[in-house]
């Protein structure tokens, strides 16, 4: 079975904003904020409503730029669709949750050693304004094994 999770990406001028997990999936790396599509609401409303939850933060306009399956070696049908937005403007002020302590990085200085493996894979399309589709097969953790990515328009 699928599950759709949302990833946000803030993309300031040269900087991005990224939160340390503190709990759950993911711990210890740095990403964007996001999470489980809830029954009833859109990808984008999901996307908004973890925006807020875990940074405290109400986005603008968000853009879809990237669609990633996700799936482990020998569970092949247990895919984990996750859809990265990226926000130019936000309202608030960025504030640690129980989820995640925030942190803007230069996009000369993003911690990709210390990020889900895919990132450095796309991460510069991202910044580029890019779209981009793929698939990603892990080991244990997030070794990646095998790797499909596709830039598109
Ligand atoms: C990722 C990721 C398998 C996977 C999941 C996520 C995720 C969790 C919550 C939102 O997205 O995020 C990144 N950057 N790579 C891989």
């Amino acid at each position: 079975m699928k599950k759709i999770l949302t990833l946000c990406i803030i993309h300031q001028d040269d900087k991005v904003l990224l939160g340390m997990k503190k709990r759950g999936f993911g711990v210890g790396k740095w990403n964007g904020f996001g999470g489980k599509v809830e029954r009833g609401e859109s990808i984008e409303e999901a996307a908004r409503r973890e925006a807020l939850e875990e940074v405290g933060v109400t986005v603008h306009e968000i853009k879809k730029l990237g669609v990633l399956d996700f799936c482990w070696k020998g569970k092949e049908q247990d895919i984990l669709e996750v859809n990265i937005f990226k926000a130019a403007d936000f309202a608030g002020e960025p504030k640690e949750s129980e989820e995640m302590k925030p942190q803007w990085f230069n996009i000369k200085d993003i911690p990709l050693e210390t990020m889900w493996s895919d990132d450095k894979y796309w991460m510069a399309l991202f910044l580029k304004n890019k779209k981009f589709t793929g698939k990603f097969i892990f080991s244990e953790g997030d070794t990646i094994l095998e790797y499909e990515l596709k830039e598109i328009q």
